[in-house]
């Protein structure tokens, strides 16, 4: 045999070797069925809170998303991950937590009810009829690159429900200009089906 058909035949013998191995081996192991979640009555919707720097509009933060769509009666369990250390003027009262279960937040992993007007950067502040749904987000500090904000609530009944940051981090002398009147950056809706 040349050189050339020795190594040809090596190699295909090889290929068979690996052939058969391959065959008494199923080829994937199979994937097992995911265990039917204990909680499957909690949706998780993740949103993220980028400074206009990050978003390259300056003065412009924004919810990323902003606009959410959710099925009614079901516990929604929001996570708000906020990369904005900026500080902004919000009322007293908007710097309270509202109409979560259990009426409290996590920063990350810690529980919270209220917080110092000064330390607040955004809210997620969600008009639900008659109801409020008030949702603080702190200012990260210097040595963290986020904060997690984590919080429960539902919808018993569908409908759209406009939500608005209260803490006025927009443009314009009043911090109420800009993102703060436009849709998809510090107001939205949620719109829940049945
Ligand atoms: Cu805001």
């Amino acid at each position: 045999m040349k050189n050339s058909a020795k190594w040809l035949a090596a190699v295909s013998s090889a290929a068979l070797l690996a052939g058969t191995l391959a065959a008494g081996v199923p080829a994937f192991a199979h994937a097992k069925p995911a265990a039917k979640h204990a909680k499957s009555n909690i949706v998780v919707i993740n949103t993220k809170l980028v400074t206009g720097k990050m978003d390259h509009k300056k003065g412009w933060p924004k919810y990323e998303p902003a606009m959410f769509h959710v099925p009614a009666g079901k516990t929604i369990k929001l996570v708000i991950k906020s990369y904005d250390d900026g500080k902004a003027t919000v009322p007293a009262s908007d710097a309270k937590v509202q109409g979560t279960i259990g009426g409290f937040e996590l920063v990350n992993g810690k529980k919270f009810t209220s917080f110092k007007a000064a330390d607040v950067a955004h809210t997620m502040t969600i008009m639900e009829g008659a109801k409020t749904i008030n949702i603080v987000v702190p200012v990260r500090s210097a040595k963290e690159k986020f904060v997690t904000v984590t919080a429960e609530f539902n919808f018993p009944k569908a409908g759209t429900y406009n939500w608005q940051c209260e803490a006025a981090c927009g443009t314009g002398n009043s911090g109420w200009m800009g993102p703060m009147m436009t849709n998809g950056w510090m107001k939205g809706t949620w719109v829940v089906k049945k």
